[in-house]
């Protein structure tokens, strides 16, 4: 990390899920927020796991974005050692195609939340969404940001039932 801390981490627990949580890295620099990506794996890479968030979190961070497959005790564990907000998103990898992750992210004990999204892209694309929302509470420019984006999906579903119903003869 530089001398500015990243504001959101997103955490991976492979390379091979960054195809799907792409889109949530660009969604939040869209918003013009400082975020960091980095590959750390609950069962792979504990220590340095835990080592990255407390430092992390010491440094100012203020949202973890936590995106795992299969067993996933990624945001669990990120959870266990910060105390700012975890948001994890499950994702289809291996036979169970993200029920698995799905249910190992979202059945935390009491005491130790995850704020658990849909599996895959929808899932990555509110994990930025919903970091926004949180930084946002204390920030009016993203505020502001956040009233464009809704504004801007009225208008996109607006279009989009107008060319339907021009496509059906509904005028
Ligand atoms: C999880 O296991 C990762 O988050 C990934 O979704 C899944 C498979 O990992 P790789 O074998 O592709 O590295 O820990």
């Amino acid at each position: 990390m530089g001398t500015t801390p990243a504001q959101v981490a997103i955490i991976l627990g492979s390379d091979s899920d960054w195809p799907v949580m792409q889109v949530c890295f660009r969604q939040l620099r869209d918003f013009g927020l400082l975020v960091t990506v980095e590959i750390l794996s609950a069962h792979r890479t504990p220590d340095k796991l835990r080592e990255f968030v407390i430092a992390a979190t010491a440094a100012g961070t203020q949202v973890f974005i936590t995106a795992a497959g299969m067993a996933a005790a990624l945001p669990g564990v990120v959870a266990a050692c910060t105390t700012r907000p975890v948001i994890g998103v499950p994702l289809a990898s291996g036979a169970l195609q993200g029920v698995d992750s799905l249910l190992s992210i979202v059945q935390m004990p009491p005491g130790v939340p995850v704020a658990t999204v849909a599996i895959g892209e929808a899932g990555a694309r509110n994990a930025a969404v919903l970091a926004v929302q949180i930084l946002a509470l204390s920030d009016p420019r993203l505020a502001e940001e956040l009233q464009k984006f809704k504004r801007n999906q009225v208008d996109s579903v607006d279009k989009k039932n107008q060319s339907l119903r021009e496509q059906l003869g509904l005028g």
